[in-house]
């Protein structure tokens, strides 16, 4: 049986439209699946929506809707996108469903009764804007909008039971948390001494949740009926065969929610008797322009705006940028300028022009045919073992989840390729040695379609379009060996997959 592979992004909330934020997460978390799936594992990859909450319900007040109508239209919205983006999701989890709302109430009624649970009152301060109850010091730092002073009766789960518990399964696996600063910041939050956790909302301030089991005054608190999605998804307590195959998964998640992740979810995992996720990596931000995201700036990078860039470059084109330049580790700014000419230097300069370069030359002297090789010099040899090594790199960076440094790892292979024809000039050789010519004419093109295998995940459309162009009858992804390209066999005629962007257009529109 092939090895499993679960990858999962955040659920978003349903009370913003999706953004490049949620994009990119999503489109990251496909592209890691798809790679896996390249590779032969099983893979599962979810992703959904987080429905409940007091932000939900507030924006379908405004809305005049009903909070369960609002949910409907804005899922809606997520998996538009997702079908926009041709994503490979095998799953996508509303926590309204109803497979959830019983895995949170047999997780909670199971943690009651073993005295994991307990009631209490709470006296302090209360943010509503964040839906959270917050220390004194936070409210005098002033870090919270929309404080209020509470006095509540609710529900507490024994966190802070799980502390040492917790720091010591960060110690002994170091790749349970990443990047490393991630790592970090959780350890320095893990030395001060935990709190328990606050699991329900009294239904009189907040009815749009999953009831507790064991008191129907109280719904549950969002956060926490959102994390048990994860198991929900692939079916704990209900085909314990497909849990079992499946869980832990890797959480990919952005810097906001580390916490939640890596200490609440942990906490109530071992509060479950289940094992831990098997690594959560939490992503930096996308600024854009330079600045912080916002509506007011105008420079706020909604759904509209990626498809207008889409539609100039082509949709691939977004993934492409976000997987070569997004924020692993830090930061990162969006900027126009940078998208456009990462497409023009990239795709249509290096990609683009290996292609026609070759496709031009094969269709002159070979009547389009792919030409049979001669012996390989140690040039060609060399161009074969590059590609070997590129792939185990490429395989290497998977297993770090650094989708920034292999995409930059393909792009010098297709580079070095580039390269190899100038100091070749195959164009001059063919004129009076065909049989030489062949042979890098040959090489090239294996090495091409060898790079369009491995672009495949980040340039889906394109690289089927260019596999049909091959006509070699290959499914895209399928192709990792350099030296199984079949010679004699007809190119279709060559298309410009990756034409030229004219920057000055950007000068004339605002986005
Ligand atoms: O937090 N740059 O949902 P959410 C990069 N429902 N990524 C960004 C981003 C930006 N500027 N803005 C948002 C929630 N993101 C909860 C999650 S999970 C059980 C519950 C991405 O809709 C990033 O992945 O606010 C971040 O973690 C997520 O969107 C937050 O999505």
């Amino acid at each position: 049986m092939s090895p499993s592979f679960y990858i999962t992004t955040p659920l978003y909330y349903v009370n913003d439209r999706p953004h490049i934020g949620s994009a990119y997460t999503t489109l990251i978390a496909d592209i890691i699946a798809m790679y896996h799936r390249m590779k032969g594992d099983d893979v599962y990859f979810l992703t959904g929506t987080d429905e409940h909450g007091q932000k939900v319900q507030q924006a379908a007040e405004k809305n005049g809707i009903s909070p369960r109508e609002h949910c409907d239209l804005y899922a809606a919205r997520f998996r538009e996108l997702w079908s926009y983006f041709n994503l490979s999701n095998d799953d996508f989890i509303r926590t309204t469903e109803e497979r959830h709302v019983r895995v949170v109430q047999t997780v909670l009624r199971k943690l009651y009764d073993e005295g994991q649970i307990y009631k209490d009152t709470y006296d302090g301060w209360y943010s509503v804007a964040d839906e959270l109850f917050i220390s004194e010091k936070d409210y005098q730092e002033g870090k919270y909008r929309d404080v209020r002073r509470i006095s509540e009766s609710n529900y507490y789960f024994r966190m802070s039971d799980y502390r040492e518990r917790l720091i010591r399964h960060i110690q002994e696996h170091p790749d349970f948390i990443a990047p490393e600063n991630r790592r970090n910041e959780i350890l320095g939050f893990l030395k001060q001494p935990l709190k328990d956790l606050c699991i329900s909302r009294p239904k009189e301030r907040l009815s749009w949740g999953i009831e507790l089991p064991f008191d129907d005054q109280y719904v549950t608190y969002v956060w926490f009926d959102a994390l048990l999605n994860y198991i929900t998804a692939p079916g704990y307590l209900q085909d314990a065969e497909k849990f079992d195959r499946y869980w832990p998964a890797v959480h990919l998640i952005g810097k906001d929610i580390l916490t939640t992740h890596c200490v609440y979810w942990p906490a109530m995992l071992m509060a479950a008797g289940l094992p831990l996720p098997a690594k959560i990596f939490a992503h930096g931000w996308w600024t854009s322009e330079g600045q912080k995201m916002s509506k007011s700036l105008g420079n706020f990078i909604d759904l509209d705006t990626i498809r207008e860039h889409c539609e100039r470059v082509g949709k691939d084109m977004y993934r492409y940028f976000m997987a070569k330049e997004g924020p692993l580790q830090n930061d990162s700014d969006f900027s126009r300028e940078r998208f456009y000419q990462t497409y023009n230097s990239d795709l249509a300069n290096d990609f683009g022009n290996l292609v026609n370069r070759i496709f031009k030359l094969i269709g002159k002297f070979y009547e389009g045919k792919i030409p049979t090789p001669a012996k390989f010099s140690p040039d060609e040899e060399a161009l074969k073992a590059n590609a070997e090594q590129c792939r185990v790199k490429v395989f290497e960076y998977l297993q770090e989840l650094n989708v920034n440094a292999l995409t930059a790892e393909i792009l010098r292979y297709v580079s070095s390729l580039n390269r190899y024809l100038e100091i070749k000039e195959p164009w001059k050789l063919a004129k009076n040695d065909t049989a030489a010519a062949g042979t890098v004419l040959y090489a090239a093109l294996a090495g091409l379609r060898f790079s369009a295998a491995l672009l495949y995940p980040l340039l889906p459309e394109k690289m089927r379009e260019f596999f049909a162009m091959l006509n070699t009858g290959e499914a895209p992804g399928s192709v990792l060996e350099w030296d199984t390209l079949p010679a004699g066999v007809q190119l279709q005629e060559m298309i410009a997959l990756f034409p030229r962007f004219d920057l000055s257009l950007l000068e004339s529109s605002a986005q």
